[in-house]
């Protein structure tokens, strides 16, 4: 178990090892934005290409220490979130951008927290920078230098993936500043963005194998680590819990629209697959600099990294979303659904005939379908 007492004396040891810079004076003479972030799959209102010189985006962060129930069976985690969703919200900036986070950890949590955005240089991400105990709060600002969507996570001394599979992670979605581009340099833009952000939990279970409940974070850690080390998780979930996203909670488009969908995964590999669609661009390691790739069938997301991938829908319906380690995706939880309203095209599919008795005859069940001789 860890108490608040013996998380504050790590915290405190580890703040004398880290050297910290002196803090300067505001020196940049940029324009600055104040940004509302909100709650994933949604993404706050942002340019795309930009004729504005660089900024200093502002951002705030508020961590919350709370329970949440993961699934339909009732489980609990004594979660810790960035402003209380799993994952964080999504921050947009373009290159040349500076982001000035304030990261606040009110009194009424128990643990210290910090931030590593994987998209800013030096100082653990920010790590080194940002360690904040219950009732502090700490200002970071760094330079978006590359483009492309980065995942941010908490990295306290000592219990650093303890953290992140409690809920602590998020994206950063650095955009170039005159917007995304195809392989041969044609503008492509989006009509919807969504942000799935993936956990896996592992949740401790009793003698009886029952989930077992815990009344705070710190309680819950000795038996979490246990089931931690094992590498098997309980609950593989898009957005905090097992149907977020699905059925009332789907994301929607219609037919004709793009929709950007950038997905992440703070500590383990996934396989995002749109079932009866495609990727018709995708960065894999959402790296914008790099040529998307086209057509893809299931893209990899490396775990502490974040991707993107663009879709135009083109038929009507309800399309799982799913990674594509199926175990995952339909037991433990990782689907979710689009749901998308527009005209159905006979062209890309039809039912030529629908399922009735196989008529007797020459072809039966019994016949192989295929001769070689
Ligand atoms: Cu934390």
């Amino acid at each position: 178990m860890i108490t608040r007492r013996t998380a504050l004396m790590g915290a405190a040891v580890a703040a004398l090892l880290v050297a910290t810079p002196a803090s300067a004076a505001d020196d940049l003479k940029l324009p600055r934005q104040a940004v509302e972030l909100v709650a994933p799959p949604f993404v706050h209102p942002h340019e795309q290409a930009t004729r504005q010189g660089p900024k200093i985006m502002e951002f705030k962060l508020t961590i919350k220490e709370k329970e949440v129930v993961i699934d339909n069976a009732g489980t609990k985690l004594q979660a810790m979130t960035f402003d209380g969703s799993m994952p964080g919200p999504l921050m947009v900036v373009h290159e040349g951008d500076y982001v000035e986070l304030t990261l606040v950890n009110p009194e009424t949590n128990a643990m210290p927290h910090n931030i590593d955005f994987h998209s800013a240089t030096g100082g653990l991400g920010g790590g080194a920078l940002t360690r904040v105990n219950p009732g502090e709060q700490t200002v970071l600002r760094w330079k978006a230098t590359r483009t492309g969507t980065f995942v941010y996570h908490c990295a306290p001394e000592g219990m650093i993936p303890w953290h992140v599979v409690s809920g602590m992670h998020g994206t950063v979605m650095v955009l170039p500043r005159d917007g995304l581009r195809d392989r041969e340099g044609k503008p492509l833009r989006y009509d919807r963005i969504y942000y799935v952000g993936e956990n896996d939990f592992y949740i401790p279970k009793d003698g009886n194998g029952k989930y077992k409940s815990y009344q705070t974070p710190g309680a819950a850690f000795a038996d979490t680590t246990e089931v931690m080390r094992k590498l098997i998780p309980t609950h593989v979930v898009f957005n905090g819990k097992v149907g977020a996203l699905t059925g009332k909670n789907a994301m929607t488009a219609k037919v004709g629209e793009s929709v950007m969908i950038v997905h992440s995964q703070a500590n383990r590999d996934s396989r995002p697959h749109l079932i009866g669609g495609h990727g018709d661009y995708v960065w894999e390691t959402g790296k914008f600099i790099n040529p998307p790739q086209k057509d893809l069938e299931t893209w990899f997301i490396r775990g502490g990294s974040a991707g993107a991938a663009l879709y135009t829908f083109r038929q009507p319906g309800i399309y799982a979303y799913v990674s594509h380690n199926l175990i995952e995706a339909a037991e433990l939880g990782a689907t979710a659904h689009f749901k998308v309203e527009g005209e159905w095209n006979n062209d890309l599919m039809k039912q030529v005939q629908p399922a009735g008795p196989i008529p007797p005859g020459k072809s039966s069940a019994a016949e192989p379908a295929v001769r070689t001789r």
